[in-house]
C-alpha cells in the first residue's frame, strides 16, 4: 500500500468509487471518466506501480486477475462472443501514457461508435 496513491485510497475506502466487484487478488470499479459506455478498472489490492514491475513471482495473482476479466465484462453489461466482447488497455509508464501509477487493467465495451476518448490516452 501507498500512502499518497489514489488506487490504494479506493482499496482501502477512503475516498468513493463505485465498485463492482472485490476479492482477495483485487478490486475492480468504475472509470471517473469513462472512454466507452462500460469502462472499469482493475486494480490489485496490492501497489505495483506498473506492468514494469513485474516478473515471474507474480503470474499467480497477475492469472487470476486476468483470468476473471470475461466474466467481470460480462456481468457488467459487455455483450459475449465475437459481435460483443471488449477491449482490455494496460497503460505503463510515460511513454504508456499511464496516468496512475499504481498497475491497473482497463475493460472498455459497449456498442461502437464509442464516444469521447476512443482510448485511454490514445
Ligand atoms: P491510466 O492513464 O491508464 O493511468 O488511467 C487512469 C484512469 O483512472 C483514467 O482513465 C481515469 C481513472 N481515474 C483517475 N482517478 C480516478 C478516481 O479517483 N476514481 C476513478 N473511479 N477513476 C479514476
Amino acid at each position: 500500500m501507498s500512502d499518497q496513491c489514489i488506487f490504494c485510497k479506493i482499496v482501502r475506502g477512503e475516498i468513493p468509487a463505485d465498485i463492482v466487484f472485490k476479492d482477495d487478488d483485487c478490486v475492480v470499479f468504475r472509470d471517473i471518466n469513462p472512454a466507452a459506455p462500460i469502462h472499469l478498472l482493475v486494480v490489485p489490492k496490492n501497489h505495483v506501480v506498473s506492468l514494469q514491475d513485474v516478473g515471474p513471482a507474480d503470474g499467480e495473482w497477475l492469472g487470476r486477475m486476468m483470468a476473471l476479466i470475461p466474466k467481470i465484462a460480462s456481468d457488467n453489461g459487455c455483450d459475449p462472443g465475437p459481435q460483443g466482447g471488449f477491449r482490455v488497455v494496460i497503460n505503463s509508464g510515460a511513454h504508456g501514457g499511464q496516468e496512475v501509477g499504481h498497475l491497473h487493467f482497463h475493460i472498455m465495451g459497449g456498442p461502437r461508435p464509442w464516444a469521447g476518448r476512443a482510448a485511454p490516452n490514445a
